[in-house]
């Protein structure tokens, strides 16, 4: 017989680090027979946003293309800062009257819905309207989606919740310790906890979450949670991962890549923090020692402001002269984008000083490259222990959220050659990738995952 191939839109949400997977996962999808629609909301907040998805098109002529043209802020005139990619969240569900029509217009037909979480609650009905299965695709750990699951539970009782001193405790999960959440948690009406709020009561509804994960590195948790669900309507947990990296074209003076060409084998540390933090200017500063008395070379990607397009300074404006003077034959600093799945495959990278952005994390797991757990905010600390619990690296609590303390240099330096030269972690980390490998091969646990969802909406 033949089956027709199912259609499947995916609408990421705002930020590289929840449009990357979507990129992903699209050609999976692709790859096993799908017809795939990828739907970006415009204008986006960052420049990286808008160039990769335009390159991203133009290299995949095979993935089709909705735009969803966002109504412009009232509230950029406000004085009171809000993260520009929650308030993109924000946005779009004040435009997403305009997805029903984009939708149901459609040829062929759609089968699927697969969003992003923080766009569930405004998606859902429109996809119900529809008669369409809605999924949703993490770009969290585990652990936080657990969280986050929980949370309007955790924030119905505020008392209760504030007066957690030590640790909460959900059905399935192993106890977080309350400095692990995102202090924002505690305060019901700031953007990033109303979010996840309204989402996480909307996820009932959902067919299913898809994660980027894989079951040998998340077996305890995922077999606790089905024994013990966070709450009781959780759509089943579907472990995809680490969702299959695919080349992207860069157009830019790559370098950085005949740089560590030349470098040994494991002798270079990679240091980034991801597309969303700016790194404060004293914190650089301990950063510099810590690099310049490492005995270590490094590639040091520095960002120092949220939003990409607000970052113009010179390398010479942000490092001292002495630090770039006598570091220059050890290591390299990229301004701008990078390709960091290029990066961590190469030979020549022995560790990762990471925030641990979870798509960093399954990417380190993909290369087997270890990590040391910088976590800076949001979910960054509870994947930090996922980090440490799996072996794959270290994490130095004490350090504390970025904003929150400075790290001396000398403690930097400290780490790092404990990073470079822990033949145990190494080891461990090998046979992560090792286990990340046998996941997405055919027949593998996160391939028959996939592979049911397929089926399961070709109806
Ligand atoms: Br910066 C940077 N090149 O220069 P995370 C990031 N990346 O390829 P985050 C590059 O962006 P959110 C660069 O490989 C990863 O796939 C990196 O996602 C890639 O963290 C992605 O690691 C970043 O999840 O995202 O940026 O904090 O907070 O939005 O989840």
């Amino acid at each position: 017989s033949t089956a027709k191939s199912p259609h499947i839109a995916l609408f990421p949400s705002a930020g590289m680090g929840h449009l990357i997977p979507y990129f992903r996962l699209a050609l999976m999808l692709a790859k096993r027979n799908c017809v795939v629609t990828l739907i970006t909301a415009q204008p986006t907040v960052s420049a990286a946003e808008s160039d990769h998805v335009s390159l991203f098109l133009r290299h995949n002529p095979e993935i089709n293309h909705i735009e969803l043209q966002l109504t412009p802020s009232s509230q950029q005139a406000d004085s009171t800062p809000v993260d520009p990619f929650f308030l993109q969240f924000d946005l779009i569900s004040r435009s997403i009257h305009l997805l029903g029509p984009l939708l149901s217009s459609s040829s062929p037909p759609f089968s699927a819905l697969f969003v992003d979480f923080t766009l569930l609650a405004t998606t859902a009905p429109i996809a119900k309207d529809l008669h369409l299965p809605i999924y949703v695709v993490s770009t969290t750990s585990v652990q936080f989606l657990s969280l986050m699951a929980y949370t309007p539970v955790l924030t119905s009782n505020p008392t209760e919740f504030n007066n957690a001193s030590i640790e909460v405790k959900i059905p399935g999960s192993p106890p977080m310790a309350m400095s692990s959440l995102p202090p924002a948690l505690l305060d019901p009406n700031h953007i990033f906890t109303s979010s996840i709020i309204v989402n996480a009561q909307a996820l009932p509804g959902a067919e299913g979450i898809l994660m980027n994960a894989f079951e040998w590195f998340h077996a305890s948790i995922l077999s606790a949670l089905n024994k013990d669900r966070v709450i009781a309507s959780l759509p089943p947990i579907l472990p995809i991962g680490p969702l299959e990296s695919y080349h992207i074209p860069q157009d830019g003076d790559r370098f950085y890549q005949s740089w560590l060409e030349n470098q040994p084998s494991e002798s270079v540390v990679y240091i980034s923090f991801g597309n969303r933090t700016g790194m404060s200017r004293d914190q650089v500063r301990e950063l510099e020692k810590g690099l310049e008395n490492a005995q270590w070379r490094f590639c040091w990607n520095l960002k120092t402001t949220k939003v990409d397009k607000d970052d113009c300074e010179d390398v010479t404006d942000i490092l001292s002269d002495t630090f770039l003077k006598g570091t220059k034959n050890k290591g390299v600093i990229i301004r701008g984008w990078a390709d960091q799945q290029e990066i961590l495959a190469h030979p020549a990278i022995g560790g990762f000083v990471s925030h641990c952005g979870w798509n960093s994390v399954m990417e380190a797991a993909w290369q087997g490259v270890p990590i040391l757990a910088w976590p800076q905010h949001g979910d960054q600390k509870l994947n930090a222990k996922v980090v440490e619990e799996a072996g794959l690296g270290l994490w130095e609590r004490d350090w504390d959220w970025g904003d929150d303390r400075i790290v001396k240099g000398e403690e930097i330096e400290r780490k790092i050659v404990e990073l470079m030269t822990d033949e145990k972690v190494k080891e461990r980390a090998r046979k992560v990738r090792e286990e990340a490998r046998k996941a997405v091969e055919s027949g593998g646990s996160s391939d028959r995952v996939i592979n049911n969802v397929i089926n399961s909406v070709m109806v």
